[in-house]
């Protein structure tokens, strides 16, 4: 993900580094040769001071010297042992101000301007929408990481750390920016207030991953406790049922199916009677990813909800859709109003670049990635996760 990105980060860093070192070797050769050019007045001053002192004063050398060591001996040890090393070091390089310039500006802050960040700021534009974020988004993110790194000084020796912290940041304000549902917990508080089932209904294009991921989060309920089951409302999808049985009968709960082109609405509220019934805790209710028109598909959608009353409406989406993602979210939100997200497929060489967008332009939250096709594939949302692929750490 976001190939070549870090090459043209530490390329960016380099150039500014380097355009700075060059600033900073012409200015000390400035100074050295102002310095160059002072020495030898204060010399020809200093000689000549100590000649009018040696007409006065026959034994002055021996008198400087003497006053010298008595000073010397004042010193604590260590500042004396810093200073000769210190002398030492100047005698070395020719003069005293050279040096000590020198050392300042090294550790100084360095700015930068339009000019350095925009070859750097149009590979990361570019970066980013390879990796599906949409348009709006990427400015958004470009706009904020020029704000941030023109308008202030970085610090020069901490120059590579400090950039990619200002990126990470910037993607990080994205990907904070919206809340989060705790699955478990609320079914957890719905069953010890004695409301079960507890229902969700998973909703999403075909292929998604929806009857998959609706697998993986009934393993994830049985594995803490709950009682669950499945109904298999896609009667659409040519073997969609049977995969669902397939599920069931794998994790050992209970599946309620009809026929295809059966109502769907109507086989999940057979299935929330028959968890009532049977004191079944927790009711994952699949769904179609499409029908005949986007119209009628939105219609049955409101009508799942109508009919089953859901506790949470789950969108599941493929990290790999690109920038559709985002349109059908959308479509689904208006529809019956989403209250989280699972992003499927992040291991299929998917641009987590999505969420940017999904976070950006909605409030919905993402709660899950799909990382595989086995049970155990699925992890929380994580946002460094995301970041992580964007720009890596090592
Ligand atoms: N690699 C990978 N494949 C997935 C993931 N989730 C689902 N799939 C696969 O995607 C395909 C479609 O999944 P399915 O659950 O049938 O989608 P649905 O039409 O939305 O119900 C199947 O082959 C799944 O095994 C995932 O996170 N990673
Ligand atoms: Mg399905």
């Amino acid at each position: 993900m976001f190939e070549g990105l870090k090459k043209k980060f530490s390329e960016f860093v380099d150039s500014i580094a380097s355009k700075e070192e060059e600033k900073i070797e012409e200015e000390a050769l400035e100074d050295k040769k102002e310095t160059i050019s002072e020495l030898p007045n204060e010399e020809r001053v200093r000689e000549e001071e100590i000649k009018k002192r040696e007409r006065v004063d026959p034994e002055p050398k021996i008198k400087e010297e003497k006053k010298e060591q008595e000073k010397a001996s004042e010193m604590p040890k260590r500042e004396e042992h810093q200073k000769i090393t210190e002398e030492r070091e100047l005698k070395k390089r020719g003069n005293v101000t050279f040096g000590t310039k020198l050392r300042s500006k090294i550790f100084k802050e360095i700015r930068i301007s339009e000019k350095d960040i925009n070859p750097f700021l149009e590979d990361l534009r570019i970066s980013l929408l390879e990796s599906d974020v949409n348009y709006e988004v990427v400015e958004k993110v470009v706009e904020s990481l020029r704000k941030e790194l023109t308008e202030g000084s970085i610090s020069s020796p901490e120059l590579e750390i400090r950039i990619s912290e200002k990126i990470r940041k910037s993607l990080m304000d994205i990907l904070k920016s919206s809340g989060s549902v705790d699955m478990l917990g609320l079914a957890a508080s719905k069953r010890s207030s004695g409301e079960i089932p507890f229902k969700i209904l998973f909703l999403g294009p075909n292929g998604a991953g929806k009857t998959t991921t609706i697998a993986k989060i009934a393993k994830m309920f049985i594995d803490k406790g709950f009682s669950c089951m499945l109904s298999a409302s896609d009667t659409f999808r040519a073997a969609a049922i049977e995969q669902t049985a397939i599920h069931a009968s794998r994790l050992g709960i209970p599946v309620v199916k009809g026929s295809y082109g059966a109502d769907p609405s109507s086989i999940a509220f057979d299935a929330v009677a028959h968890a009532k019934a049977r004191h079944i805790e927790v009711v994952l209710i699949d769904s179609a990813g499409r029908q005949e028109t986007n119209k009628s598909l939105m219609d049955e959608v409101r009508k799942m909800v109508r009919v089953t009353k859901p506790n949470l409406k789950i969108f599941i989406g493929e990290s790999i859709a690109g920038n559709s993602l985002l349109n059908q979210l959308k479509e689904f939100d208006s529809a019956v109003g989403l209250d989280g997200i699972i992003l499927t497929k992040l291991d299929c060489d998917a641009k987590g670049g999505n969420t940017l967008s999904i976070l950006s332009e909605t409030d919905v939250p993402v709660l899950f990635f799909g990382t595989g096709e086995k049970y155990e594939d699925i992890m929380p949302y994580d946002p460094n996760f995301i970041i992580e692929s964007i720009m890596p750490s090592n």
